[in-house]
């Protein structure tokens, strides 16, 4: 484990994975370590949301499954308000399946997601072979993968020795998981005494929020001075920016992304 807190930029300078070091530089240059969770149904309030919370932050979070009136012209939208603001992409997929199958959801389908999503995720359940199928796809495209060796969630069963075991398993394929979702630094959780190897894992942080402790369903969130505090690298805020809906406010929306950006980022200041 790094024996001291290492800024975002002294990362990015030797992080070998592509989509690892492109996420720490936009983290650098715009100064946000914020992802922000596009969870609505409606092609037009997802592509608005994108635009206006788009020069806040580093990342945009999608689940493309849950938008009604899906296109391929959505993706190229999505593609050029990246460029425009400067975010990467990371499509929340949560693959799970034997790695024949999740190659296929991942390169096919309506969705085509390595085409177009930095990032994205999968469950350690199967097993290594999940990793195996991604990267068959990902790595030569020069994607990223996260673990999720954590949830947000109350009664969560990804903990202690589930955990350890997706963290060993992304140590054994660096070259393609770039990190986890979980809720602290996974950097030398159950590493063998004898490794003395360095962890750089990104942590990427879902459940936060500054006005609610959770939501009806099970959602459990932190501050996130009490997320970074915890070694997380960036939060990842959905109703806490552009509320539960059903209209979005413009004005609203602006205001909450740069005052989660701005949490996030003095949150960080505080550990240099
Ligand atoms: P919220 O509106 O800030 O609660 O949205 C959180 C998002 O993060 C939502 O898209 C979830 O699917 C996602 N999420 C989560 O909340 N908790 C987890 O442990 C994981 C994903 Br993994």
């Amino acid at each position: 484990m790094p024996d001291k807190f290492t800024s975002y930029e002294e990362r990015a300078k030797r992080h070998p994975n592509p989509a690892a070091k492109a996420l720490l530089e936009t983290i650098v240059r715009k100064k946000s370590n914020l992802c922000v969770s596009v969870d609505v149904t409606g092609k037009a309030d997802f592509l608005n949301i994108i635009d206006i919370v788009g020069p806040y932050v580093c990342l945009i979070k999608t689940h493309v499954d849950i938008i009604e009136d899906f296109d391929a012209s959505i993706i190229d939208r999505l593609q050029e308000l990246s460029k425009q603001h400067d975010f990467l992409i990371f499509e929340d997929r949560k693959f799970a399946d034997i790695g024949n199958t999740v190659a296929l959801q991942y390169s096919s389908g309506v969705h085509k997601i390595a085409s177009w999503s930095h990032i994205t995720n999968a469950h350690p359940v199967p097993g290594p072979s999940i990793i195996t199928g991604l990267s068959s796809v990902g790595k030569p495209l020069g994607r990223g993968l996260l673990l999720l060796a954590e949830m947000s969630t109350k009664g969560s069963l990804a903990t202690g020795s589930y955990t350890e075991e997706a963290v060993k398993m992304a140590r054994a394929h660096r070259d393609f998981v770039i990190g986890f979702i979980a809720q602290r630094s996974m950097n030398g959780v159950g590493k063998d005494t004898a490794d003395t190897t360095d962890d750089d894992f990104l942590v990427l942080t879902p459940g936060v929020g500054l006005d609610s402790k959770g939501d009806a369903m099970g959602q459990q969130y932190r501050t996130p001075e009490e997320v970074l505090r915890d070694g997380c690298d960036v939060i990842i805020v959905g109703r806490g920016i552009y509320g539960k809906g059903p209209s979005v406010d413009i004005q609203s929306v602006r205001e909450q992304a740069e005052r989660y950006r701005s949490a996030g980022w003095s949150a960080y200041e505080k550990l240099l």
